[in-house]
């Protein structure tokens, strides 16, 4: 939690004592107006991430679970040599997912560990919670880290490491900074290492459209609520009626991204920053991208960072695809 002093922070408070801060600081700062997105995820954030996810327009997590229940078998078969390994997912989440891979591996024999990887620890609670009843035999390793900063120190184990990063979170990063996330990944690993990895792909952009502009408006609260967040830890006056959530789909680049805008002219002071911020009627501030894929992309994507596509498993539709990436 941040702490706000009325009045009393000085410029080396703000710069040293939270991210948050200094991320909103050059954000707000900057032309367009920017926040980020993993910012989205404070507590209000989690919840209504899962209210996405259960959402009828949002399909990637249905495609993912269709995919993983279906060919779990095909999937543990790639991933699997006769070495143990240890099987490390990068932003887990609660595990609801994953366990189909982890019962086929294991309905295949393989020798294998789970270290799901996630800044949150109650979400980690939730995932032992969902995935010890029923099996003895999974070997859970939990770790309670933001895995960004815990990759940028990691180096090739003794053991070999297959890496887990699914649910289209790639697509968050932007083109430069997905190529720079996956080459700091390949730094980690070994040559017998491997990456499993979900993306989403290009389709009919009503599709993607919708799912990030949902009827029932959860999707907008998503976004609204960073301002709340601002309002709440850095001691922002937003008031989140006064903006709108503004998404476009670009199905030339595959860019699907979510705005705020300004309903009117309007002036925010942020404690914290010791700033007002101005927004002029119509004004957006860009909140996250969501990039799409097609295969021309996948391979330029993987080629530059060092990989090479071993294997490929896409949902019944092709709206999705969860891919086996080697060195
Ligand atoms: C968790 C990054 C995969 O971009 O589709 C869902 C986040 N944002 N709806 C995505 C999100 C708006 C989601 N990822």
């Amino acid at each position: 939690m941040n702490r706000v002093r009325g009045g009393l922070l000085n410029d080396s408070d703000v710069l040293n004592d939270s991210a948050f801060a200094r991320d909103v600081l050059a954000g707000l700062s900057a032309t367009p107006k920017r926040l980020m997105s993993r910012y989205f995820y404070d507590e209000r954030g989690d919840e209504l991430f899962q209210a996405i996810m259960a959402s009828p327009e949002y399909y990637l997590t249905d495609c993912e679970l269709e995919i993983l229940r279906e060919q779990g078998e095909p999937m543990a078969t790639a991933m699997a040599t006769d070495e143990p390994f240890e099987l490390v997912e990068l932003g887990s989440g609660d595990g609801s997912k994953i366990r189909y891979l982890l019962d086929a591996l294991q309905a295949n024999g393989a020798d294998f560990s789970y270290r799901p990887v996630d800044i949150s620890a109650a979400v980690l609670d939730q995932l032992a919670g969902r995935l010890r009843p029923g099996r003895p035999w999974l070997e859970l390793r939990p770790m309670a880290v933001n895995y960004m900063a815990w990759l940028e120190d990691l180096v090739p184990g003794e053991q070999r490491r297959v890496f887990a990063f699914m649910g289209s979170n790639l697509g968050n990063f932007g083109d430069e900074g997905a190529v720079g996330f996956l080459s700091l990944l390949r730094r980690a690993m070994g040559p017998r290492d491997a990456l499993l990895i979900g993306l989403d792909l290009k389709k009919d952009p009503a599709i993607i459209r919708a799912a990030y502009n949902d009827a029932a408006g959860v999707t907008a609260a998503f976004n609204l609520n960073l301002l709340a967040r601002i309002n709440h830890e850095l001691g922002g006056e937003f008031d989140p009626a006064g903006f709108e959530h503004a998404p476009e789909y670009d199905p030339a680049t595959g860019a699907a991204r979510s705005w705020l805008r300004s309903l009117r002219d309007q002036r925010v002071p942020i404690a914290a920053l010791e700033r007002d911020f101005t927004f002029a009627q119509g004004e957006r501030v860009f909140m996250e991208i969501s990039q799409k894929y097609d295969d021309a992309m996948i391979a330029d994507l993987s080629t530059r960072s060092g990989f090479r596509v071993a294997a490929d498993f896409r949902d019944r539709r092709g709206w999705f695809t969860d891919q086996l990436w080697v060195p």
